[in-house]
């Protein structure tokens, strides 16, 4: 599960051993090796050059473990006696959501100076850091329901990225480009903008759209149109505005197209504005 690729290595949990371990597996050569083998759970790796990380539970609580494949060390990112849990890697950051203060903060680790920054502080939830090069973004409840920000960890500045009222959750980022599961909608929705244009709906179908995930100008998510026990896999290209689902059943197929008024199994993403004006919250 939670399979992270890095070069021509994929790292993910396996349970073969009867408890979750964190594996690891050059593809163009070799076996799968074992990066833990403790008795207790080692869990959602992720992966960036030689430096893997997980969330750990060794001590009865989840911390934040590392693996260098080069030194073939493991080391402890955070061993805080709270809950931090769903790590990500970039580069020499290290981000997580930390129960510490009783709810949930994102947390930041640098593996070269061994600095810990602790990013938020608001008594509300702030969850599921995704990464790329110094830009760091989460899912935020200080406005009521979830907002996306983003943290700049080269010049330690946060700001607000989504201004609806409805919720934005789970967001992921490559380079410039951040995505995100969005809810004005009444259905879930899978959004994109970069960090200086407006925001773009990706899916306009019936049904909910989730899971979002981006890597240069291609985004995957899982797509329920066929039904909430029916997901399957589809792909947004940013580039061409263009996408279709990559797996889907012998009854789903009819039901391809995404986009109001297309008739080709292509979906067309069409730019809204973002509203940028003062809240009522
Ligand atoms: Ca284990
Ligand atoms: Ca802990
Ligand atoms: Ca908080």
């Amino acid at each position: 599960m939670y399979p992270k690729v890095s070069g021509t290595r994929v790292a993910w949990q396996d349970q073969r051993n009867g408890n979750w371990d964190i594996y690891t597996k050059d593809i163009s050569a070799g076996n799968s090796t074992a990066v833990t083998n403790n008795p207790s759970d080692q869990m959602r790796p992720s992966f960036s050059g030689n430096i893997i990380v997980w969330q750990d539970n060794r001590n009865g609580n989840w911390d934040i473990y590392g693996y260098d494949l080069s030194s073939g060390q493991e080391f402890i990112i955070c061993s805080d006696a709270g809950n931090q849990e769903r790590p990500v890697v970039s580069g020499e950051w290290v981000s997580w959501q930390d129960d510490r203060t009783g709810n949930w903060d994102i947390y930041a680790y640098n593996l070269n100076t061994q600095e810990q920054i602790r990013v938020t502080s608001h008594e509300r939830d702030q969850m599921h850091p995704a990464m790329s090069g110094n830009i760091l973004t989460w899912e935020d409840y200080r406005h009521g329901l979830g907002e996306v920000y983003k943290f700049d960890l080269a010049t330690r500045t946060e700001s607000r990225y989504t201004f609806n009222i409805y919720n934005q959750t789970l967001p992921a980022i490559s380079g410039n480009t951040i995505v995100w599961t969005d809810q004005r909608h009444e259905q879930r929705d899978i959004y994109y903008s970069t960090l200086s244009a407006s925001e773009t709906r990706v899916t306009y179908g019936t049904g909910d759209h989730s899971q979002a995930n981006v890597l240069n100008d291609v985004i995957v998510y899982t797509d329920y149109e066929a039904g909430q026990d029916d997901p399957n896999l589809a792909f947004f290209d940013i580039k061409t505005g263009m996408g279709e689902r990559l797996t889907t059943n012998p009854q789903g197929r009819k039901s391809l197209c995404l986009a109001p008024g297309c008739s080709s199994g292509r979906m067309i993403g069409t730019a809204s504005t973002r509203y940028t004006g003062p809240t009522s919250r």
